[in-house]
């Protein structure tokens, strides 16, 4: 089987200190869990970044720094900053990143609710303006999918030339309001996607290392992290993005996976290509 590629997902828009302490907010605390993260084996850091007090922002300067540093610490790794932000934010605000031009982006591919009444809005405009400036930069997008809908809305796209082929998704899976984390959502999604596609899977919360060990299994890939769990085990916080990465290396150990290292992890997904 292909070497499994690690995501981490070390801050997120969503979890804050008060849920768990080791959630980083300055550029220094971003720094230091993307370090901790990619020296325990991630190739990918999904990056969302924050005010000093924690206020989840998507400002270019600040992405810069946390960008800068992060190369700093951790030389080689894949950055993919989000452009999903936070619920409410303007398209304008959240595309800030993409003028940074990393290798890789998020493209939220349709509109869910997003836990009690916060809905997360994309509409099919916001996703072709979005994916159109991907294109034109030379960004890969990791086609991020809450529901099965999503995959459709993603192949139409790339059929009418706004993401290009072969496409790399996300399944995020357990959002209250998105599909369920359940082992019949997961091979429906991913027998939903084009042969030539790659996928990680992202479980929320206690979902997190289950759709890990089901992404191990069938060849896809993973993502861990606080933007989606904050525990290691029932009832244990995790002291580090690092302490998820370690227990997800183990289990890939345990289960024959290698872990891919950044530049494998390009050469699977066709970075720069
Ligand atoms: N924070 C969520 C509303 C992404 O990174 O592209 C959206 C999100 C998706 O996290
Ligand atoms: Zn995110």
């Amino acid at each position: 089987m292909n070497k499994l590629i690690i995501t981490a997902a070390i801050c997120g828009a969503e979890v804050t200190k008060q849920h768990n302490p080791a959630v980083p907010y300055t550029v220094a605390e971003i720094g230091e869990e993307a370090c901790r993260a990619f020296e325990a084996g991630a190739s990918i850091i999904h990056l969302h970044v924050r005010t000093d007090d924690g206020i989840p922002t998507q400002c270019k300067n600040r992405f810069a720094e946390c960008m800068d540093e992060i190369k700093r610490l951790c030389p080689g790794v894949i950055i993919q900053p989000s452009t999903g932000g936070a619920v409410g934010m303007t398209d304008e605000e959240r595309m800030q990143p993409l003028d940074l031009s990393p290798e890789m982006a998020t493209l939220d591919c349709g509109t869910v609710n997003f836990g009690g009444d916060e809905i997360f809005v994309n509409t099919e405009t916001t996703i072709k303006i979005f994916s159109k400036k991907m294109f034109e930069i030379g960004i890969k997008p990791e086609v991020e999918v809450f529901d099965k809908g999503m995959i459709d809305t993603a192949v139409r796209l790339c059929k009418l030339g706004f993401i290009l082929a072969p496409m790399h998704f996300n399944f995020v899976m357990g959002v209250n309001g998105g599909i369920a984390a359940t082992t019949r959502d997961f091979a429906y999604l991913a027998g939903s996607i084009p042969t030539d596609a790659t996928f990680t899977v992202s479980g929320i919360g206690r979902a997190q290392f289950p759709m890990a060990v089901l992404g191990i299994v069938s060849g896809g890939h993973v993502r861990v992290g606080f933007e989606d769990n904050i525990y290691l085990s029932k009832g244990v916080l995790a002291e580090s993005n690092g302490k998820l990465v370690e227990k997800t290396v183990r289990l890939a150990r345990e289960l024959g996976r290698d872990i891919a290292t950044p530049n494998e992890a390009r050469e699977i997904l066709g970075l720069g290509k």
